[in-house]
């Protein structure tokens, strides 16, 4: 394979490190290019030609630039995966693995922001009504994958994994609640880390990384 791409972001990003993971999984290099959010470096004028809505991750392949890191991971396999694997293009299928991105972003990644965010950018702290709704998502993942699924129900990983591990993942590194209490979702996390080439890189330490300074504020 001779085609490589370029990852724009800062590895604190559980989005960048989907784009990461992705790459690591279709055997895709890729070059980092850091972009440092805390110094306002997405607001450039460089960078905003790459991607004016500021988001990291942001992916230039070849005279493509793409933004939105689960749709940039489909897109990804979509152009350089040897086979639809990660992203499989059967219907039915293909909606599990959808229906799981858009609960990541919309629904598990939403419950833990709204946990984490005020910490980190100011604002008002977190009521029990989102630690509650944490709780209850959290709960559900622990049902999709009970009796050792992947998360969309195929019997190997997919994007919808990948997305949901970098949220886990991030969740875990800042101990914000006691992931024992969820033992499916907890071997689930193990048993797709472990599938996941270079997983420290593309996504361990970057996650490890968000706790220490999350722990810090
Ligand atoms: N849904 C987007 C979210 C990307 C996003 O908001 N990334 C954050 C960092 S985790 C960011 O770029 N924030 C800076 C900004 O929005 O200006 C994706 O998954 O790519």
């Amino acid at each position: 394979m001779s085609s490589s791409i370029d990852i724009y972001g800062m590895q604190l990003s559980a989005p960048v490190r989907i784009v990461q993971m992705t790459a690591q999984c279709l055997n895709l290099p890729y070059t980092f290019k850091e972009v440092d959010l805390l110094k306002n470096e997405h607001k450039t004028e460089e960078f905003l030609k790459l991607n004016p809505m500021h988001t990291i991750p942001t992916v230039v392949d070849g005279d493509i630039n793409l933004a939105e890191s689960r749709a940039t991971a489909g897109y990804l396999v979509g152009k350089h995966g040897k086979d639809d694997k990660l992203y499989p293009k059967d219907v039915l299928t293909r909606y599990k693995v959808d229906k799981m991105l858009y609960f990541d972003m919309g629904v598990f990644y939403k419950a833990f922001g709204d946990i984490v965010y005020p910490k980190l950018f100011g604002g008002a702290a977190p009521e029990q009504k989102h630690w509650d709704r944490l709780a209850e998502v959290l709960g559900w993942l622990n049902g999709f994958v009970a009796g050792g699924e992947f998360v969309a129900g195929t019997n190997h990983l997919t994007i919808a994994d990948i997305s949901l591990l970098a949220t886990y993942s991030t969740i875990s590194a800042a101990g914000i609640t006691d992931l024992t209490k969820y033992p499916e979702a907890e071997a689930w996390f193990k048993k797709c880390a472990d599938q996941i080439p270079n997983y420290a890189s593309a996504n361990g330490d970057g996650a490890q990384a968000f706790g220490t300074w999350f722990k810090s504020k």
